[in-house]
């Protein structure tokens, strides 16, 4: 019988790829689609922020008398909350925990992965109406099953990554998630409350004509990024340009067009910051995952970011990712 599936939700695809190894345990499976309906929950709040007036800012009681979470605390909770509650996860990192939370349960001892997640980066846009997104990255446990997670789950080097993916809230709610086998894209059908696969097989386009970096930091870069920054904008039709500068200032949206449209990103170290502001574990390793398997490259500005030893949760480094010809170009510029 052949069933004509148009629209594939997102349990449905990631029931279809366990179908295809079939001595897979459905763990990973069955991770995703928690990140999939957490994912749908924040969407919810999300979109009603605007309207603060009604929800009351965070701390304070909503018309329905509840207490009114920050939206990032909500989503961490959100997230946090379906993992633990869930078969597949031993313990989580978030960027809004002081450190690792392992989950003693016995069924969570058992689970082969543990997640790592920006629950709500770049909330500080919400108020003025501006895409955000969640950010995650799944590794299998190197510490034994039916124990206790271990800090040592967590501080794999980024090319141990099992799957990593993002959810950006912006004009539409989107979950993209990469393995192995390929990065996939799902735009949340509103109408039956779903992910449905929408973007099959992202590939980043090999070259780009999108450079975003904050250029209010300029003169706190290295000399090499200035100079890589400034041939950026002397691009010209005869040098594979004119390029355009686009930077929103939440990382989920300026690495998803980038991706999609091919393009480069940069947060570079600055004077101010000499380790860089963005997030080794739960932003740039994951986002340095997806490009990777969709055909880009993502470094710290010298070395591959996958490669770098973790020594600490929330350690932070300078970030460079994007179209390979265009990471190529600023490699080469000294
Ligand atoms: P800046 C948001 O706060 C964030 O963590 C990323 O989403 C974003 O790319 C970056 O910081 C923007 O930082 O210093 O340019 O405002």
């Amino acid at each position: 019988m052949v069933i004509n599936r148009k629209i594939q939700t997102l349990d449905e695809f990631t029931i279809q790829q366990m179908r295809d190894f079939p001595n897979a345990t459905g763990e990973l499976a069955g991770l995703l689609r928690d990140m999939g309906l957490a994912a749908k929950r924040v969407h919810v709040e999300v979109n009603k922020a605007g309207l603060v007036d009604i929800l009351g800012d965070a701390g304070t009681m909503n018309v329905q008398g509840e207490e009114v979470k920050k939206l990032d605390i909500f989503a961490n909770n959100q997230f946090m909350g379906v993992l633990r509650h869930g078969i597949s996860c031993a313990g989580i990192g978030s960027e809004e925990m002081d450190d690792i939370v392992v989950f003693d349960d016995e069924i969570s001892m058992q689970s082969k992965y543990v997640c790592l997640f920006d629950p709500l980066d770049g909330s500080s846009n919400i108020d003025v109406n501006v895409s955000i997104g969640t950010i995650f990255s799944v590794f299998r446990r190197v510490s034994e099953l039916g124990k206790p997670a271990t800090k040592e789950d967590f501080l794999q080097k980024g090319i141990k990554q099992v799957a990593a993916g993002y959810v950006i809230y912006g004009s539409s709610t989107m979950l993209v998630y990469a393995t192995r086998r390929g990065c996939n894209g799902f735009t949340l059908d509103q109408s039956i409350g779903e992910f449905t696969l929408s973007h099959p097989d992202i590939k980043c386009p090999e070259t780009g004509k999108i450079y975003s970096v904050n250029h209010g930091n300029f003169f706190q870069y290295q000399e090499n990024v200035q100079k890589y920054i400034t041939a950026c904008q002397q691009k010209t039709k005869d040098t594979g340009g004119p390029y355009t500068q686009r930077y929103i200032g939440s990382m989920v949206a300026d690495v998803h067009r980038n991706l999609i449209k091919g393009g480069i990103f940069m947060y570079p170290s600055t004077t101010e910051k000499p380790k860089g502001k963005l997030r080794l574990l739960y932003e740039c390793n994951p986002f340095a995952f997806i490009v990777e398997i969709a055909g880009g490259k993502a470094t710290d500005g010298k070395d591959r970011i996958l490669e770098i030893q973790p020594t600490e949760v929330h350690q932070r480094t300078s970030f460079f990712v994007g179209s390979k010809l265009m990471m190529e170009e600023y490699e080469q510029t000294k």
